[in-house]
Order: C-alpha cells, then structure tokens, then sequence
C-alpha cells in the first residue's frame, strides 16, 4: 500500500533497556528478537531501535563512532541480521536511527580531521579559530555547556551543539554528505524499513552560529540549506525505497513542519514536532516540576491537526527515551486506580488522532518515572551537566529542587529497565542492571497484564486494532469540541460518511459532558472503547481520568 505508514504504529525499543540476553546488565539484540512475539502480540508495524551503531559511549549511542558496525555491548552484525529477519517474518518493520548531524569524537573521520588543519577529513567536521584567545562565539549547546571545544593540537575550535564527545558534521561538504547516502544505502540495502532521523532540522548552520566573531550564536534548527540537504538525501537514498521516515525537528512549527513533510516536500514522511513536549517548560525549560495546563495542549495539538491536514503528515507522541513517562507527566501515577485509568485514557487521546502514533516501549503497561534518590543513581549525562550548571555553578536550585526537577523531567525516567515481571531483575536481565530497575515492577509488569483482559496492555492492544478497523481514524478530518474546557479534551473526527467522537477526562474529578449534547444531534452511536466498563451513553458525565470513544452515523 502506497504510504503505509499512515495507518501504523510505531513502538520506540530503548535497546539498552529493553532485554539483556546475556546477563551483563545491558539489552541486547538477542534479547530485542526473543522479545518480538510480545510485539506482535501488541499489535504494532514497525520498530524503530535508538542508536545500536559502535559508539563512543557519551550519550547512550547517539555518539556513532562507526556507522557500519554493531555496538559491541548490543551484539553483532549477525545479531542484527536475525533479528532483521525474524521481525520481517512476523510482519513488523525496522527503523533505524539516523545520527548524522554529529558522530562520536572517536569516528575516525574525527580522528584523522583533528590530525592537521589540512587534513583531507578536516572540513568534514566545523573548525574555527578563536575570537581573541576565547570561543568563536558563545553559542551555547543542548546540554548545559558551551557549543565550542578548544582542541590543542590545531589550536582550533570544533563545534558541538550536544556533548564534547559528539562534534557537529559539517553538511556543507559534499564528500561528507555523499559518504553518509553510501552509508545510508547500505543499511537500506540490507533490507531495514527506514530511519528516525536525529536532529535533523540542525543540520545546516545559520552563518552567525558559526562566526569567530565573538557574538551570541544563533539557533541552528532550520538553517539555510537544511531543505537542501533533506531533498539531496532523499533523491540520493529513500526515494529509491519503500521505506519510512520520521525527522526529530527542535524548531519546528506546523509551517515549517510543511516544508520538511509536505506530501509533495520530496524531504521526509513525518517530523517529530517540539511544541507539545515544550507546554510545561519552566524559565529553564525542562528542569521545572511544573505541570502543564490543558489548554495549552489543546491549543498546541489543535494548530498540528488542523495545520497539517491534507498538506503533511503528523507524527502522535507523549513520550520517549528524552522525556518522562507519559503517564506520570501527562496522566496520574499517584493511585493505582488513577494510573490505570489515565494510562488508558492517554493511550485513547493520542491514537485517535491524526497521524503516525509512537508507543514508547513500556507505556503500554504504564510504566512511571522513577525516583533517584541522588545524581549517584542517575546515568544520563545530560543530568550531570544541568546539575552542574544550576546547583553548582550558578546556584539557581539546591540540591533537592534540582533532584525534584530530575526526577520529574530527567532522560533516565524512560530509561529504567522494561519491567517484564516481578522477579529480582524484572525479568530484563539476571545481572547487575547498568541502571536502576523501578522498584514498583513487582505492581507494574508484561507478566501481570499480557493476560489480563483489563489490563493497560490489552487496552493498546485493543486501539492499536481500532485504527485499522475504521479509516477514519486515520483519514478524518478533526475538531475540537471545547476548546475553552481546562478539564476536558473532546474532539471529533470527521468525514463524509461518519463521526467519531473522543472523550477524554484529565482530571480526577468528574466532568459533565453536556457539551457534546448539540454535537451528537440526531445521529445513531456506537461506542468503540472506552475505559470504564459500564455502557454509558456519550453525554453521562466523564469519571475520574474516563476516555470514551463513539462512531456516530447520520
Ligand atoms: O535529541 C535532540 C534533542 O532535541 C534533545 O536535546 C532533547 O531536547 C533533549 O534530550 C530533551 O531533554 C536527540 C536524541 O533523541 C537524544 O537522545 C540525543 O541525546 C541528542 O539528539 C543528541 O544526539
Ligand atoms: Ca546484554
């Protein structure tokens, strides 16, 4: 079927923290492949992996320091090659993850580029000389540091927008960009389904951004030749492929969002969009304990919905391996009631919008943050640097609002081991676990809920089925009902020959749904699932975190 991606669902495997085969205490390949009927079970089309490249090992795999190899803590090529080839006989796709906009500084095209400044690789990487005996400029970078690293043996600066150990590839060398296609192709070649593609709207960078003039910087998402690079690539590698492609895009609006996956764009398929992600920042973005207000989901949610429809496709997710667990940020972790019935309404929510849903392995059974209980129990460096800057340098935090803002924003929340049962090591590995297993996998685990027909599992399972059973799921056109309601989100999905009407309560307390009253008109409804048991009809008042779902025909 010509765009096929259109009616998946995407499930993100962490592979570090999926299954340990082995009992070293890290995921592994073989631990992901003996994990793939649970997958399949689940209902979901494709995977896509976080890095499992060689790598320098400073952010968890997103510092690539050969393309070509397997990271030797995952497995090997022939690992990989298996697993490949049993997720294909089960019909599920494989995404990779696409790190090119920095490699690790041990890439040996880093390696040889720091040699001399005449070095054949040295403009494959972004070099500049000093602003009087300082920085270029004082461009700061995505975690906490500084975007420039002095390197003495040219006595030059390379760029780094994420960790030192990450230098910034130069996009406007050709022979730089012509070796990644080949490498893309060859991963392509081997039979892989796609990319997730990170960071790609950094790309190219704006001219100020890499001035030795001693100024500001500047952003560098969107840069000048980003659209550029993006059609180059695709006409060089997936356009000769069935293949899908989802940008990660800091930066993006609904407009730009266009230009990169505008069905007629020629760039990608879909990008991974920011603004939600960014409704509770603080004046320090991420390290906040804010919760976020609904309206501001609505209004961000409805711009993407309405802004894409019938020009881009949207990506649908409350999660990662970057963020905390949906249900604890966005849902209610504090009862259990509340958990399982926000989880359930969570999953309604974004599944029944229009898009690409991406399930973060774990939330399908509700996985929550957890709770470090100091920075000796936190592995993510982007953790260490935001701790350094606040606490230490400039002081804004104490200790224990920062570890408050960890625990409730920190990297590490979706990190923790998947909980496949109740036993020591969770059932993910019989070693020593590289990080914390969340204590309350004895409550919360695949073993408890894969055969409970109630279970938060068996609720995915059932929506993820919903999407391929009604095509307006995936084609509707959709609207909100009360823009104006802090308390609950009700929208509608719309074509020529039926509704669908979602309901979804994010408080604790009920909710009146009289609103839907004047909406529902004469029309005959069906409904489709919901998370309380009981036959309601779609104007009875919404329970503490209920999500209903209705097909209303003329
Ligand atoms: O993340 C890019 C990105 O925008 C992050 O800085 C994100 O904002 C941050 O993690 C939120 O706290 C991608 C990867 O997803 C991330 O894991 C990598 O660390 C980063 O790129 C560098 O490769
Ligand atoms: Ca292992």
């Amino acid at each position: 079927m010509a765009d096929w991606w259109k009616k998946s669902v995407v499930y993100q495997v962490y592979p570090r923290s999926f299954m340990d085969a082995n009992g070293d205490g890290i995921g592994d390949l073989k631990g992901i492949t003996q994990k793939l009927d649970y997958l399949a079970e689940l209902g979901v089309d494709v995977i896509w992996l976080s890095p499992i490249y060689q790598s320098g090992g400073t952010d968890a795999g997103y510092d690539i320091s050969d393309y070509y190899a397997i990271e030797q803590e995952f497995g090997t090529m022939a690992d990989f090659d298996e697993l490949l080839l049993e997720a294909h006989r089960r019909g599920l796709k494989i995404v990779m993850d696409l790190v090119v906009n920095h490699t690790s500084d041990k890439h040996a095209w880093f390696q040889e580029s720091r040699m001399d400044r005449n070095n054949p690789k040295r403009d494959y990487y972004i070099w500049r000389d000093g602003h009087e005996g300082q920085m270029p400029n004082q461009m700061m970078g995505y975690f906490c540091e500084p975007a420039w690293e002095h390197d003495a043996k040219t006595d030059q600066y390379y760029m780094h927008l994420f960790t030192i150990g990450q230098p910034d590839l130069n996009w406007e060398n050709k022979q730089m960009r012509e070796e990644i296609y080949t490498m893309m192709n060859w991963w392509l070649q081997k039979g892989i389904d796609g990319f997730r593609m990170d960071v790609i709207s950094c790309i190219s960078k704006p001219a100020k951004a890499v001035a030795s003039d001693g100024g500001q910087g500047m952003d560098c998402t969107n840069g000048p030749k980003v659209h550029a690079c993006l059609k180059e690539m695709h006409e060089k590698t997936f356009s000769n492929y069935d293949c899908i492609t989802v940008g990660e895009t800091p930066g993006v609006t609904p407009d730009i969002a266009v230009q990169y996956a505008g069905f007629d764009a020629n760039e990608l398929n879909m990008v991974f969009q920011f603004e939600l992600m960014d409704v509770d920042s603080g004046p320090l973005g991420k390290w906040t304990t804010q919760r976020y207000d609904l309206l501001d989901v609505k209004r961000t949610i409805t711009r993407w919905q309405e802004g894409l429809f019938n020009r881009a496709w949207n990506s649908l997710y409350l999660g990662n391996h970057d963020q905390p667990r949906c249900v604890s940020r966005w849902g209610d972790d504090s009862t259990p009631l509340y958990w399982e019935k926000s989880a359930k309404m969570l999953c309604t929510f974004l599944h029944m919008l229009q898009g690409t849903p991406y399930v973060y392995q774990g939330d399908e059974l509700g996985m929550t943050n957890v709770r470090l209980d100091g920075l000796s129990e936190a592995r993510d460096v982007e953790i260490f640097n935001a701790y350094r800057l606040y606490v230490e340098e400039q002081q804004v935090f104490t200790h224990d609002e920062m570890m408050a803002n960890i625990n409730a924003r920190g990297r590490d929340n979706a990190r923790t081991p998947m909980q496949w049962n109740d036993g020591k090591g969770a059932g993910f590995t019989q070693g020593d676990p590289w990080i914390k297993i969340n204590e309350n996998h004895t409550r919360i685990n695949a073993q408890k809920q894969v055969g409970d027909p109630d279970s938060i599992f068996n609720y995915y399972k059932q929506v993820i089925h919903l999407r391929k059973a009604y095509d307006i799921i995936t084609d509707g056109a959709y609207r909100i009902l009360d823009a104006e309601n802090p308390n609950v989100y009700t929208y509608a999905r719309e074509d020529e020959n039926a509704k669908l009407l979602v309901m979804c309560n994010f408080t604790a307390q009920e909710q009146s749904a009289d609103h839907v009253v004047a909406y529902l008109g004469q029309g005959k409804y069906k409904r489709l699932i919901g998370n309380y048991a009981n036959e309601s009809s779609p104007t009875d008042a919404l329970q503490a975190y209920e999500a209903r779902v209705y097909l209303i025909e003329a």
